[in-house]
């Protein structure tokens, strides 16, 4: 008999949200006398902290922007085809996390699109057999493209659902070779506050020590599922998105997946990624997705899925342990005190 396998990773959201969340959240609704009404008290009823305090989500914020994104030829993955329902391509452009550009949901979309990508440079240094660095022409051409659907899910408590295009972290750090001494790999995003307001100006930057920093164990840097970035809906990227170039750690909090990379150093010393030295009581190191760890100001439990309609219409499911990549990454912290290394 033949049993077809299907990861968790690739079930539908339908088939995650949980009813009662949903029953739940229409009774409060319905308590308030209102349906599907844009009334900022509906919110309420299971917005996360953020979801109240950032004024983004009418419809998404900016405008999917005058950028121009070219087409890109990507190998489908069999194996990451079938998450549904993708989130729009207008919600993920216009709904973002790149404090560079401001702190508003909308201010990447609004801000970044005088954005210069063309020329652009990226170095690969420290403990490698063979630094290199990669211009913008080879980001697109000197790796096999591929298209993968993943789940991101950021710890504020929303997520989506993506088509990436991109390549293996794996497989660049193969081409740059590890020395056996080699412990993390340190990610820098650009630094030009000429172009980022956010980093011209503490006020709109939110406080952020530029540039934004991130960082992996060589293990899970070397996890197949670790992408390197550089389109999505079969098109480059945009700037507000992390344009030429961006990380995609699908099991961890959205804040690990670095964008608009201009470095990365492999090295044998811990790093101190950007929002641990902000607030290393909230974020750590690690930051895997994990429903049984809670922020200290909020639930991670559940999330609101961002997909078709306004943020009142969109459902709360449950969030699944590393984010749904169980399978794929939990060997990697099999001794590990998950709840002490956050
Ligand atoms: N350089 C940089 N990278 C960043 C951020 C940022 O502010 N600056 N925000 C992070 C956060 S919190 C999230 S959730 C994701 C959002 O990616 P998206 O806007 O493409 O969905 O980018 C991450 N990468
Ligand atoms: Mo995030």
């Amino acid at each position: 008999m033949l049993i077809k396998h299907t990861k968790k990773s690739q079930l539908k959201e339908s088939q995650l949200t949980s009813e009662s969340v949903y029953k739940d959240r229409r009774n409060i609704i319905k308590g308030l006398g209102l349906t599907a009404l844009s009334a900022p008290f509906t919110s309420f009823a299971n917005a996360s902290v953020f979801d109240l305090f950032s004024s983004d989500d009418k419809s998404g914020g900016g405008d999917s922007g005058t950028f121009k994104r070219t087409p890109l030829n990507a190998t489908k993955n069999a194996d990451f085809q079938s998450l549904t329902p993708l989130t729009p391509e207008d919600k993920i452009l216009q709904y973002n996390n790149f404090y560079e550009f401001g702190t508003g949901k909308g201010d990447p979309s609004q801000y970044g699109q005088q954005f210069q990508v063309d020329p652009w440079s990226l170095s690969i240094e420290g403990l490698v057999d063979n630094p290199m660095t990669l211009y913008y022409e080879d980001l697109l051409k000197k790796f096999e493209i591929e298209e993968r659907l993943y789940r991101m899910r950021c710890v504020e408590a929303w997520s989506m659902n993506i088509p990436w295009l991109g390549f293996t972290l794996a497989s660049l750090l193969k081409q740059a070779g590890i020395k056996s001494n080699a412990k993390f790999v340190r990610f820098e995003t650009v630094y030009d506050p000429e172009q980022m307001r956010g980093q011209k100006s503490r006020y709109v930057g939110g406080s952020i020590d530029f540039p934004y920093v991130e960082a992996l164990t060589i293990a899970e840097a070397m996890n197949p599922l670790v992408l390197m970035s550089v389109g999505l809906y079969g098109k480059t990227l945009a700037p507000q998105n992390g344009a030429p170039i961006r990380l995609v750690v699908p099991w961890k909090y959205g804040f690990k997946s670095i964008k608009s990379i201009v470095k990365i150093t492999v090295t044998d010393k811990m790093p101190i990624n950007t929002w641990q030295a902000i607030g290393p009581n909230e974020y750590g190191f690690f930051a895997n997705v994990n429903p049984n760890v809670d922020h200290p100001r909020w639930s991670q439990a559940s999330e609101r899925f961002i997909g078709e309609g306004n943020v009142f219409q969109q459902s709360r499911k449950p969030t699944l342990m590393f984010n749904g990549y169980e399978e794929e990454v939990a060997s990697l912290y099999k001794d590990i005190d998950l709840k002490r290394y956050f």
